[in-house]
Parts: C-alpha cells; sequence; structure tokens
C-alpha cells in the first residue's frame, strides 16, 4: 500500500463512538468528564481500552506507575517501536477530549490498519500515560516525567491529594500497578496527537496544528501562615489573615504576568483555606501558583518576581510565608525531522495547517527528552478546555487522526 496514499484515511463515525462511548466512564456533571487519576472511574476507563485494545490484536503491557502500553506487532520484532499516546485521565470539571483524543486517535490508527492489512516493519505502541493531569496528585505529567528520568518513581508513589490519599496506595488499590519497570521500554519516536487547548487554530481556520515547542511552566505551592481569628470581634489592626495575603499575591502573580506579554501566563487554580470556616480569619492558606512562557528567560524571571512578591506581600501582613515547586519543565523544541514529517502529512491529506507552540503541558513534553517526539494538535470551539464544555467536531477529529495515521505509516515503514 502506498503510503502516501491519500486515500488512506481512518474510520470517521467509529473514532466519534469511541470517544463518546469513553466519555460516558466518569461522566462530569455538565456534559464532560470527572474521570481522575487513580479513581475507580480511571480504572473503568483503562479497563475498557484494554479490551479496545485487546480486540484490535495488541497486547497490552503495564508499568509499575499503571503507564499502559498497547503493542501491535512489526514484521521486524528487534526494530525499535514508534509511539503514539496521551492521557485517559481528566480534570474535575475536564472534557472529552483533552487527552482521550491523543490515546483513542491512535487505537482507530491501529484498527484502520487491520481493516486494510497493512503491515509495518516497526512495532506500533499506543500508549495511556498515567496521571498527565496533575489535577489529584501534582505535579501534571508526573509517569511520562519519571519514564524521562527527571522524576523518581519514590517521588510519584509519595505523592498526596488534597485529602491526604497518597499515589502508590491509590494505585495498587485500583489494580493497576504494573510488572514492567518504569523507563525500560525505547522508542524509535513518540507522537501525540491533543486538542489545542487554545484559540488560535479556530480563530484562524487552520485544520492542524503542527507543534514544534511547547511552553514551559512553573508550579509554585505557597503556604502562608497567620492566626485564626474571629471575623466579628477581631479589630482591623490585630488581623494575622493569611487570605488576605493569597488574595494580594494572586494580584501579582496576574501582573507579573501581563507584565511580561507576549508569550506569558500566571494564575491561581488551586486554593486550600484553614479552617474554611465563614465566620473564621484564615489563618493558613495553602495554594498553586502555574506561570508559563515559551521564552526561558521570562519563565525564570517570572518564578523570581512571585518569589519576590509572595514573600513581600506576607510580611507586610505579619504572615509565615514558604515556597515549594511542585510541577516544572522547561520550554521544549520538538524533533525538527517529525514536525517536517507531519506537516508533509498535513499538506498531502489537503489540511489546513500552521506551526504553532503548545501552550498546554503534555506528556510529549517530557518523553522529547528520551525519544525524538512531535506533537499533532486540532482545533478545539473558543480554545476552551479544561471546562466541561470543551468541545470539538468529528471532522476536526478525522483530521488530526488522518495526519498521525500518514506520519505514523511513515515512521513505521510500511511493508508491501
Ligand atoms: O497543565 C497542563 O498544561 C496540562 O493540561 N496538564
Ligand atoms: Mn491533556
Ligand atoms: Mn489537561
Amino acid at each position: 500500500m502506498d503510503k502516501t496514499n491519500t486515500n488512506l484515511r481512518v474510520n470517521p463515525a467509529r473514532l466519534w463512538d469511541s470517544l463518546e462511548e469513553m466519555a460516558k466512564v466518569g461522566p462530569g456533571v455538565a456534559g464532560g468528564c470527572n474521570r481522575q487519576t487513580l479513581t475507580d472511574a480511571d480504572s473503568e476507563g483503562r479497563h475498557l481500552f484494554q479490551r479496545w485494545c485487546e480486540a484490535a490484536g495488541m497486547t497490552m503491557g503495564v508499568d509499575t506507575l499503571g503507564n499502559m502500553f498497547a503493542t501491535r506487532p512489526g514484521t521486524d520484532p528487534d526494530a525499535l517501536p514508534i509511539y503514539m499516546g496521551s492521557h485517559l485521565d481528566t480534570q474535575p470539571t475536564g472534557g472529552k477530549y483533552d487527552g482521550v483524543l491523543g490515546v483513542l486517535g491512535p487505537l482507530e490508527v491501529v484498527r484502520t490498519m487491520n481493516d486494510l492489512g497493512l503491515k509495518t516493519r516497526r512495532p506500533i505502541v499506543v500508549t495511556n500515560w498515567t496521571n498527565e493531569e496533575g489535577a489529584r496528585f501534582a505535579p501534571a505529567m508526573l509517569d511520562s516525567g519519571v519514564f524521562a528520568g527527571v522524576l523518581t518513581e519514590d517521588y510519584a508513589k509519595s505523592r498526596r491529594d488534597l485529602d491526604g490519599k497518597v499515589f502508590g496506595e491509590e494505585l495498587k488499590r485500583i489494580g493497576w500497578e504494573g510488572k514492567e519497570k518504569v523507563g525500560a521500554r525505547k522508542m524509535h519516536a513518540m507522537l501525540e496527537l491533543h486538542i489545542e487547548q487554545g484559540p488560535i487554530l479556530e480563530a484562524e481556520g487552520k485544520t492542524i496544528g503542527v507543534v514544534t515547542h511547547g511552553q514551559g511552566l512553573w508550579w509554585l505551592e505557597i503556604t502562608l501562615t497567620g492566626k485564626d481569628a474571629h471575623t466579628g470581634s477581631t479589630p482591623m489592626n490585630m488581623r494575622v489573615n493569611a487570605g488576605l495575603g493569597m488574595a494580594r499575591i494572586t494580584e501579582r502573580v496576574h501582573q507579573i504576568a501581563m507584565a511580561h506579554q507576549p508569550d506569558a501566563v500566571g494564575a491561581v487554580g488551586q486554593v486550600k483555606v484553614f479552617p474554611n470556616s465563614r465566620n473564621v480569619i484564615p489563618g493558613k492558606v495553602i495554594f498553586t501558583v502555574d506561570i508559563r512562557s515559551p521564552e526561558q528567560a521570562k519563565l525564570d524571571a517570572m518564578k523570581a518576581e512571585v518569589t519576590r512578591a509572595a514573600h513581600a506581600a506576607a510580611k507586610e501582613l505579619g504572615l509565615g510565608c514558604t515556597t515549594e515547586e511542585v510541577g516544572h519543565f522547561d520550554p521544549v523544541a520538538f524533533d525538527p525531522d517529525l514536525v517536517t514529517i507531519v506537516r508533509q502529512s498535513a499538506e498531502r491529506l489537503g489540511h489546513s495547517h500552521r506551526d504553532i507552540v503548545s501552550g498546554a503541558g503534555h506528556d510529549a513534553c517530557w518523553i522529547n527528552r528520551v525519544a525524538p517526539t512531535v506533537m499533532i494538535m486540532c482545533p478545539c470551539v473558543d480554545g476552551l478546555s479544561h471546562n466541561e464544555a470543551e468541545s470539538i467536531t468529528p471532522e476536526w477529529a478525522a483530521a488530526g487522526t488522518d495526519v498521525l495515521l500518514h506520519s505514523t505509516l511513515q515512521l513505521a515503514e510500511t511493508v508491501a
């Protein structure tokens, strides 16, 4: 089969049905998903994914952090495989496509190859990375970070959620702690298909994002300590208000990001207030600052400015202040040769496309350290993501998966 055959396309209806079927596992309350990592819903989604992979003739391997690897054999078992993957875990108010398209799109690629009886020299592996979101257990991209040798397995297994549940214990509880050594697998290349999660592609009428770079990020967890006191009877000049400190620092994070425009973002997304009672001045607040930029210098400058601002605000209010780095990766440049293959596949298939920098972090950002890696993006409506109203069209899903199909067949070397 001529790999450049532009008639070679996936089955859009089957892909869409799989996305909708998976979305029923761990449903949200407003049409999206709440399939947080290492929950029973995550486990149910994993079982469904495994059943589908085995029905497509693949064999499943699972490592000691629950990363899942479904293999379609090649004609040369010694050849390094082509990996395609992303994540099935979602935010608490997540969409149906963030991560999921990057796992079920590759499954559709394999299903299409089966339909057409296509053989490749290299094996092909479809991957589900555990805990990409970092919503329940920080940091994001935790297990691909261990796979890439940046984080340790002990660190990953020690992470706690807001209820004090421990990652390693939850992984055992849901029965997805595998036997494979994390990071032992070697890859010829890794491709990740993902929705853009930003407004650019849709606004410019482009169907495919050829991802050349990913912006870097810092997650700084700040703990402010003041004094619990009565909100009614405590005079204003006697208050040691950790909640006020958090508010001031949140405003400063916004100002710092705005001062580094363009290409800088910052916000506070997770806040835990103690004792979180309506008539008690918060004596303690723990919150995470998320700052990002594609430019290393800006990222480093913002981190220093946010840290200084936090300590200054705390000092003004007489608060104790500690900061902890709970997530980080530098800006990444994806493999130029793979970027060219993705761009050529989009061209060949007649899809409009543009080079783009990923605003969100992805497992590909870590895997890029251990294998040539690239990402393919499709638009999402209004650029909205990490929101249950996240939406894409079946056409966008199919276009991104067709580009993945063609790029993967080229890299895996179809055998006549
Ligand atoms: O945080 C991120 O960028 C990704 O969605 N986990
Ligand atoms: Mn994602
Ligand atoms: Mn996400």
